[in-house]
């Protein structure tokens, strides 16, 4: 690097160079005068700059993007309230293991410490919600920071950095190259002594039953799961963002999904295990003492990190590294187990019970409709090339629990932070990442208005993209459990929007559900339509409660 090399280039080119480099195609966001000049140098380059209508959703979009390609999605912002507004989206995707890298605006390095327009401790406000937080104090520092923010957010436990970029960096004469990752790197396999011990515990178990948690949802960890159950035919259940780590054929060892509450067939299947094999947990999702609240099994971890040591969860061998890797290896020292008479019993009586709730749901003809007739028109409807992205609610709940997929990462659901707001943006992010496939994105009334105003992106975007939105008129997920502790719910209710008016004026199509026999014809319609289209339907919430009561392996709920 020589200072004559790059005589114009100033620091927020640098920026977009190191976005290049790290095949940055697009970033969110909203400009400002503090991070003008990165807008500015994104002109003349190849990256697409997609202005969002709230930094919030910015991030939610470069989220979703980080959870479907595994590479960070950015999002970009002023000083001040520009990045305060960063603030969910980033916890979010870094409660949820999904790579972002944020880059927000600042006053010049001389400015921090005073009173002036838009200055903030960005830094330390991002600092608890990220796993990299930092200012960059230098033109020279620029790569550093860079390269350094999207090593944190893709490695390990993916999740967010924020970079703080003051506008004098900006703007300095930055005669300095890109730095660039390593063409190799990442944790290898995990020890090899671990290894065979762990082999060793699930060929002498009684009854191992696996455990899936986000990370195993990753595609090239679902893959080497498949292959990890066929060999070893045990039974698996999984937390919701584990959908679709294992296939089709892999459905009859399948329990179902766990979380929210441990009242579900897949826990009753837990509960029959004598060692439990978590692979990509994270407690977030589903924390330990709901499925192991007595302590009463071994437990092999399976992850990229080591556990998060809990009463109900201390692992007699943890497998650390590439979760694929080690699988693979694992997987050649597994013998084929015959499965226990317990677990067997539970497997076939869960069958039964799907196949039951099947039945029931078909015959649902009532209007306003109920959410397992939904669940199951959605699920003809649900071809492997649709991307099906959910916001927070109760109906989140219907869908996770009953509706199920075998491609991974084809559900985007929120369950780290349970956010309302996220499903239009990851709709958004899907329509560019899977630009030929099919993208619908779900909410309930509350959760829509969330980040509805992103439709209008969605239009100016061209997105092909169906947002159903099911109405009732409560924040129920809250509601239900408000009237279930205190006999009656308090704050939850809300007037209505007329969503196809709402989708009109947005430049989308709106379409209405009135009957339940219009579901799949209404659906398919909008399937066809081109750019964002949302479809209302009513819905009949009389059974939430059973959504919440400690019922295990009740066929309603
Ligand atoms: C229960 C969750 O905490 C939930 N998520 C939230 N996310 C944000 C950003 N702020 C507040 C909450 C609190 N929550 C609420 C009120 C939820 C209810 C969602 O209501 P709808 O209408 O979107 O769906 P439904 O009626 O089906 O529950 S989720």
């Amino acid at each position: 690097m020589s200072d004559n090399q790059f005589p114009t280039q100033n620091g927020a080119q640098l920026v977009v160079k190191m976005l290049q480099e790290q095949g940055v195609t697009h970033v969110f966001g909203i400009p400002g005068a503090k991070i003008d000049a990165v807008f500015d140098a994104l002109l003349d380059s190849p990256i697409k700059t997609i202005v969002t209508r709230h930094e919030q959703n910015a991030a939610f979009i470069a989220g979703g993007i980080g959870r479907m390609t595994g590479k960070a999605g950015v999002a970009i912002a002023t000083s001040g309230p520009g990045v305060s507004n960063l603030v969910t989206g980033l916890a979010t995707a870094n409660s949820e293991g999904d790579p972002v890298v944020a880059i927000g605006g600042a006053v010049g390095l001389s400015d921090t410490l005073k009173q002036i327009h838009q200055t903030m401790d960005a830094v330390a406000i991002l600092k608890p919600v990220t796993k990299f937080s930092a200012t960059v104090q230098s033109p020279s520092a620029i790569g550093e920071v860079f390269l350094n923010a999207f090593r944190a957010a893709e490695s390990g436990r993916p999740g967010a950095s924020f970079i703080n970029l003051p506008k004098d960096i900006q703007a300095a004469p930055c005669p300095f190259n890109v730095l660039k990752s390593p063409t190799h790197f990442g944790p290898g396999l995990a020890d090899a002594d671990a290894i065979a011990e762990a082999a060793r515990l699930i060929n002498r178990a009684e009854n191992p039953i696996v455990l899936l948690g986000l990370s195993a949802s990753k595609p090239a960890n679902a893959e080497a799961l498949r292959q990890f159950i066929d060999q070893s035919n045990l039974p698996v259940v999984g937390t919701f963002q584990a959908a679709g780590a294992i296939c089709a054929h892999q459905f009859e060892n399948f329990g179902g999904r766990v979380g929210q509450l441990a009242n579900q067939p897949a826990d009753r299947l837990l509960d029959t295990a004598d060692l439990v094999i978590t692979v990509g947990y994270d407690p977030v999702e589903y924390g330990p003492s709901d499925w192991n609240g007595k302590n009463t099994r071994e437990i092999i971890h399976i992850d990229a990190l080591p556990a998060d040591i809990d009463n109900h969860y201390c692992p007699s061998v943890e497998l650390t590294g590439d979760i694929a890797r080690t699988l693979s290896v694992l997987t050649g020292q597994i013998l084929r187990h015959d499965r226990n008479a317990l677990s067997a019993n539970v497997l076939i009586s869960i069958q039964s019970d799907r196949a039951q709730l099947q039945l029931m749901a078909a015959n649902m003809h009532g209007s306003p409709v109920h959410p397992l007739r939904l669940v199951y028109e959605l699920q003809k409807l649900l071809t492997d090339d649709t991307t099906l992205c959910l916001d927070m609610g109760s109906f989140h709940l219907w869908i996770a629990r009953h509706l199920y997929t075998f491609r991974a990462r084809q559900v985007l659901i929120t369950n780290g932070q349970q956010t309302l707001g996220v499903a239009l943006p990851w709709a958004i992010a899907a329509s560019i990442v899977r630009p030929s496939e099919k993208v619908l994105s779900i909410s309930g009334d509350g959760g829509f208005l969330f980040s509805s105003m992103e439709l209008e992106t969605a239009v100016r975007l061209k997105s092909n993209l169906v947002h159903m939105v099911w109405i009732d008129g409560t924040y129920d997920m809250v509601a239900v459990q408000e009237k279930a502790k205190y006999g009656r719910s308090s704050g939850c209710d809300f007037g209505p929007v007329d969503v196809v008016l709402y989708a009109q004026a947005m430049g989308a199509t709106g379409l209405m559900i009135r009957h339940p026999d219009e579901i799949g014809a209404v659906m398919r319609q909008a399937m066809e339509i081109p750019g964002p289209v949302v479809v209302g339907v009513h819905v009949d919430y009389r059974d939430n409660h059973k959504l919440f009561e400690m019922v295990r392996g009740d066929a309603s709920c």
